[in-house]
């Protein structure tokens, strides 16, 4: 997969890319992913990205112009251009699943109070929101948003770490997990665990993760 993300501060992205599982995968060739500055995509001599909203109100807003050449560079026949926005759809793991098999995404990350509408519009496939709360822009929510596709990959989790076993991935919350010792400060590890019965476990893992669904997250259970 390719994925060229549209940003105003590319740095955010230096943390989170950079660490771990995305810059292994970077590194294996199984992700090709590049940060552009919008500012790069101006020819003013203050490379302004922004500016007043028509009809009044407070804030500014991204221009269209930089935003249209970015793209209008980058893309291909078989792009997605994904715009990151709290008025998008719901980003879910099935939606993971589904930017997981498109060859090249492109990510625009709003920033002020939004995009001129004329890039929903002309530009962008799909608008994605990560949740139900209020961040200051969209980079942060493009490197949440990448950081779960990347991860559904093909080769980018090793045998050990199955996206199969996820929370979520059967549609329920996984249940507890121990490690040694079998007794710490005289908390116990459950004996079941320890019986080397591997269908005891695998029946009682399947009840944990049911009790702490319906707990926690009945809306999970539909
Ligand atoms: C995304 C953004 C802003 C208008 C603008 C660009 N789940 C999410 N919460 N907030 C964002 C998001 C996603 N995806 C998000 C892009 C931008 C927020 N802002 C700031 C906040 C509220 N209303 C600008």
């Amino acid at each position: 997969m390719e994925c060229d993300i549209l940003t105003l501060f590319p740095r955010i992205f230096e943390g989170p890319l950079d660490e771990s599982i995305l810059k292994r995968s970077r590194e294996a060739g199984l992700v090709k992913i590049k940060v552009h500055n919008l500012r790069d995509f101006t020819h003013d001599k203050h490379r302004v990205v922004d500016d007043r909203p028509y009809g009044g109100g407070p804030g500014m807003l991204m221009k269209p112009e930089p935003i249209f050449e970015a793209v209008e560079k980058l893309r291909r026949a078989d792009s997605c251009v994904v715009l990151m926005t709290p008025q998008g759809a719901p980003f879910t793991q099935r939606r993971a699943g589904e930017f997981a098999c498109k060859p090249h995404l492109i990510i625009i990350c709003g920033h002020y109070e939004g995009v001129d509408e004329r890039v929903r519009e002309a530009l962008v496939h799909e608008e994605v929101s990560i949740g139900d709360y209020v961040l200051t822009n969209g980079a942060l929510a493009a490197a949440v948003f990448v950081d779960a596709v990347v991860r559904l990959i093909p080769g980018v989790l090793g045998g050990e770490q199955s996206a199969d076993d996820d929370s979520f991935a059967g549609g329920l919350l996984e249940g507890p997990q121990y490690t040694r010792p079998p007794e710490f400060r005289g908390m116990r590890v459950p004996d079941i665990l320890l019986s080397g019965d591997h269908a005891a476990v695998a029946e009682w893992r399947a009840e944990q993760a049911r009790k702490r669904t319906k707990e926690r997250r009945p809306d999970l259970l539909g």
